[in-house]
């Protein structure tokens, strides 16, 4: 069984913008994957929709050249939508592509009004390096209402299970981090229930 077949009643692919002015309307609250190239956003997004290939991953580092849309109608009729971001320090690109994403990257985060949280995924074998402390800080001056950030390790099956919470313990300092993996599925309940939380109607939130 796949990790959301209970939740997950369907999920599809809904827009991609390559620019600031492709940005489909705002109907849904929006839960965005951050991080690095090949950290793992798409294949995380997938196993979370329970899907197999909805969204494209690869081995090849900047697989994703767009953002990505995809609306997800729950089993209690929630309706909400995960966004796929390009990732970033991909550095074969030209500097011009990278300004490029950076410029609507930065437009979605800071201007979105749907967005509520952003999912910063980090590799447990490497931690918040400075890429995405600035992506944490940056998130922080953003005007309100301020989305949530959740702190997310992935590939922790690469990891014995020995050693993970000691390894979650030392990359997250004083913040909440969840630890997953896209192929043994660990964590995904647990995030999953989070971002169910945050996508819910204020009301509802606590
Ligand atoms: N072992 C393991 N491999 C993973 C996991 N998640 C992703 N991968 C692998 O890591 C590689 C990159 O995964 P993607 O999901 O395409 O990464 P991405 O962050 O979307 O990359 P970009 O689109 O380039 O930004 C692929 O070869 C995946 O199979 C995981 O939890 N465990
Ligand atoms: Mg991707």
């Amino acid at each position: 069984m796949t990790t959301n077949a209970w939740d997950v009643l369907d999920a599809e692919f809904e827009a991609g913008a390559q620019g600031p002015d492709h940005l489909p309307p705002e109907t849904h609250p929006e839960i965005a994957f951050a991080g690095r190239s090949n950290v793992g956003k798409s294949s995380l997004m997938n196993a979370l929709m329970g899907r197999r290939n909805l969204v494209r991953t690869s081995g090849t580092p900047g697989c994703t050249r767009q953002i990505s849309f995809f609306g997800i109608r729950a089993r209690d009729g929630a309706e909400f939508r995960l966004i796929d971001l390009p990732g970033y320090g991909y550095a074969k690109r030209s500097k011009d592509e990278r300004d490029a994403w950076a410029e609507l990257i930065e437009h979605y985060l800071l201007r979105r009004a749907a967005l509520r949280a952003v999912v910063v995924l980090v590799d447990v074998r490497r931690g918040v390096e400075d890429k995405e402390q600035q992506l944490l800080d940056f998130m922080t001056t953003r005007p309100a209402p301020c989305p949530a950030t959740i702190l997310v390790a992935t590939k922790l099956d690469k990891i014995p299970k020995s050693r993970r919470r000691a390894a979650l313990a030392a990359i997250s300092g004083n913040q909440r981090i969840l630890g997953v993996s896209a192929v043994d599925f660990e964590g995904l309940p647990e995030l999953w229930s989070v971002i169910r939380r945050v996508s819910a109607p204020a009301a509802e939130r606590q």
